[in-house]
């Protein structure tokens, strides 16, 4: 159920996708992964034992969507862009929406006396993101995690990235004090919101989709976390600094939301 599977399963219902289109033959594969069916603390229940309320805070999980209210047919919710060739989550935990958010850590590209790097065709200057390769399915992305039930999505930014992109979950007390003392700083200021809704993840189904809140942190000096030592953890496989640019293929939405940060700074894309 990765990328590369679910590419061919969308290219083939995409002219047809929306819930509206009359399409009586539509028999979708219905799939949820034994790692969710397990019930781990990071999923729901089958449906039928188990009624959430959709489109509401439900106790400590949000399942209200950034694309407005969406709609449930036979007790389970329709993902909002409409049909996806596969029924059931999938790979994802929650029906309805997965609630996600992506930091984007970015700085200028330098040369080694410290200028700023010009890109020869656009003449603009160049940004980089710390970007992660995914484990599960090789592909490089922003330093992404889902949102935990009850957490501030401006946790969740400075969490993920502190996982993924600085391996903190392995650090000792020390270091990792010493990783949150470095990063809370830009991780406080109040960053470009790049983005919020619905992303076109590989994992989504017609009845569990992804959901994000995408936001730019930027060193403009380059003197914060420019400077602290990269280390891949929890779900990436490895980090680096990556050039922003629209050549480098990244996983789900992500090179939108690049495009998105390189408009706002005026830099190459
Ligand atoms: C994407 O999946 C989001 O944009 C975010 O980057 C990521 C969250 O999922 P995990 O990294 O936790 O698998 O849709
Ligand atoms: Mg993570
Ligand atoms: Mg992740």
């Amino acid at each position: 159920m990765h990328s590369k599977s679910n590419n061919t399963r969308a290219s083939s219902v995409y002219n047809n996708v929306s819930w509206e289109t009359h399409w009586p033959d539509y028999n979708p594969v219905n799939y949820t992964a034994p790692s969710v069916l397990k019930n781990p603390d990071w999923a729901d229940p089958d449906i039928g034992s188990f009624s959430p309320r959709f489109n509401s805070l439900d106790g400590p999980v949000d399942r209200r969507s950034h694309e407005g209210d969406y709609s449930i047919q036979d007790g389970r919710p329709l993902n909002p862009r409409g049909r996806t060739g596969l029924n059931g989550r999938g790979l994802l935990g929650r029906w309805g929406p997965n609630h996600a958010a992506d930091p984007i850590v970015t700085r200028w590209k330098r040369d080694s006396s410290g200028k700023n790097v010009f890109h020869a065709v656009s003449k603009r200057p160049v940004l980089q993101f710390v970007s992660i390769k995914r484990k599960d399915c090789g592909e490089w992305a922003i330093p992404g995690g889902m949102v935990d039930p009850e957490e501030l999505v401006s946790l969740t930014l400075q969490r993920e990235f502190s996982e993924e992109a600085l391996n903190c979950l392995q650090a000792s007390l020390e270091e990792r004090k010493n990783i949150h003392e470095r990063i809370s700083k830009l991780f406080s200021s109040p960053g470009f919101q790049v983005y919020k809704g619905y992303v076109d993840d590989p994992r989504n189904t017609d009845n569990s989709w992804m959901e994000t809140v995408a936001v730019n942190f930027h060193d403009e000096t380059g003197d914060s976390v420019s400077e602290l030592p990269l280390e891949a953890g929890d779900d990436a496989g490895q980090v680096s600094w990556h050039d922003v640019d629209s050549s480098q293929p990244l996983y789900a939405s992500h090179s939108l939301f690049l495009q998105r940060v390189a408009e706002e700074r005026q830099a190459h894309w």
